[in-house]
C-alpha cells in the first residue's frame, strides 16, 4: 500500500486524518501518526496559542510526522498561519476556502500544502498554484461540505491534475479505500471513523451519537447561508431547518450556530450541540484505538480484492 502521498508524506499508509475544529487534537493527531497514517491538528476558530500548544504537545508526543488543518474562515487564519510557519508544520491541509495567496510562503520554508477542494476548476487552480496534492471531499462528509459526491468528484479531478489526489467523503473501512483507489485516488482521508477511537478526545456523548447513527440520520443545514453543514440530526438542525424555512437573515443563522460545535464536542451536548459527522456515521459501530482503526483498514484490503477477483476472475467471459 504505497502511493506517492506517502513519499510526499513520509508515512507508511495513504491515510490522513481529517482536521476536524474542537475534536482533531494533538493527542488523536498523534495516535493517527503512531499508527501509520498522517495525523493533523485542526486549527478551527481557535487562536493561534492554542494552536502552537497543541503543536508543541504533538511534537513531544511523536517522532512521526503530523499536521495541522486550517479553516480558511477562521478570524485568526493569519496568526494561524504566522504559528504555522514558525513552527515549521511539515504539512498543512486547508478547509473552507482557497488558500492560494499562503502556497508560496508556506513551500519556502519546507511545508507542503494539500487543499481540501469541492470542485475540479478549485482542483485545477490549486495544482497551477503549487499545491503539492489535493483533497477531493465529496458531500458525504461532515461539517462544511460541497455539491458533488465522491464517486462523482474523485474521478473528475483524478483526470484534470497531474498531483496526487486524496479522496474523501463516505470513507470508513477498506470497502471504500479499495473503492477510492479503484477511482484513481492515491490516498483517503477520514474523519468520522476516527472521531470514534479512544484516543479521541471528544465528549463520549459525540462519540456515541455517533455509533448510534443510522443511515439517514445526518442532515445539511445553512444551504441559505452559503455555507452548507452536515451533521447529525437534532433539536439543534430541527431550529436551524425551521428558521430557514422562515428565511430567516444569515446573521439570525450564524448566531444560532455559534458555539454549537463546541458545546457538542466539549461539554457533550448533542441536543443543543452541532454534532458535525458524515453520513458514513450509520456503518460505524463501535470506539477502539486508532491502531486497530488502521490495522483494520488496511489489513482487510486483501479481503476486498479478493471479493473482486472472484467476480471478475482476471477475465470476463460475460
Ligand atoms: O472545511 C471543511 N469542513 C468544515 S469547516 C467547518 S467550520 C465551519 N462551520 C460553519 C460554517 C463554515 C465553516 C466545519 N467543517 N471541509 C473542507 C471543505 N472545504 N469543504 C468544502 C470546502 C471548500 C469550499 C469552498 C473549499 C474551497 C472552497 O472554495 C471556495 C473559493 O473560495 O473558491
Amino acid at each position: 500500500m504505497k502511493t506517492r502521498v506517502c513519499d510526499l508524506l513520509g508515512i507508511q499508509y495513504p491515510v490522513i486524518q481529517g482536521g476536524m475544529a474542537w475534536v482533531s487534537t494533538a493527542e488523536l493527531a498523534c495516535a493517527v501518526s503512531n499508527a501509520g497514517g498522517l495525523g493533523i491538528i485542526a486549527a478551527g476558530n481557535a487562536p493561534a496559542e492554542w494552536l502552537r500548544e497543541q503543536i508543541q504537545k504533538a511534537k513531544e508526543m511523536t517522532n512521526r510526522p503530523f499536521g495541522v488543518n486550517v479553516m480558511l474562515l477562521s478570524p485568526f487564519v493569519q496568526e494561524v498561519m504566522q504559528v504555522v510557519y514558525e513552527e515549521k508544520v511539515p504539512v498543512i491541509t486547508t478547509g473552507a476556502g482557497n488558500p492560494g495567496k499562503y502556497i508560496e510562503r508556506l513551500k519556502s520554508n519546507g511545508t507542503k500544502v494539500i487543499p481540501v477542494i469541492p470542485s475540479v476548476a478549485l482542483a485545477k487552480r490549486m495544482e497551477k498554484e503549487g499545491a503539492d496534492a489535493v483533497i477531493a471531499e465529496g458531500t458525504e462528509a461532515g461539517g462544511h461540505i460541497g455539491e458533488l459526491t465522491t464517486m462523482v468528484l474523485v474521478p473528475q479531478v483524478v483526470d484534470a491534475v497531474s498531483i496526487p489526489v486524496i479522496a474523501a467523503g463516505g470513507i470508513a473501512d477498506s470497502r471504500a479505500l479499495v473503492a477510492a483507489i479503484a477511482l484513481g485516488a492515491e490516498g483517503v482521508q477520514i474523519g468520522t471513523r476516527f472521531i470514534c477511537s479512544s484516543e479521541c478526545t471528544a465528549h463520549e456523548n459525540y462519540k456515541k451519537a455517533i455509533v448510534n447513527a443510522k443511515d439517514r440520520d445526518t442532515v445539511v443545514t445553512g444551504r441559505s447561508t452559503g455555507h452548507p453543514v452536515r451533521a447529525l440530526k437534532n433539536k439543534l438542525t430541527r431550529e436551524f431547518e425551521k428558521k430557514e424555512a422562515e428565511r430567516a437573515t444569515i446573521e439570525e443563522l450564524e448566531n444560532l450556530g455559534k458555539g454549537k460545535l463546541q458545546a457538542a464536542v466539549l461539554d457533550g451536548d448533542v441536543v443543543n450541540g452541532s454534532v458535525m459527522a458524515g453520513q458514513v456515521a450509520g456503518l460505524i459501530d463501535d470506539i477502539k484505538p486508532c491502531s486497530e482503526i488502521m490495522s483494520d483498514l488496511i489489513g482487510r484490503i486483501s479481503e476486498v480484492i479478493d471479493r473482486i477477483k472472484t467476480i471478475y476472475g482476471g477475465s470476463w467471459h460475460g
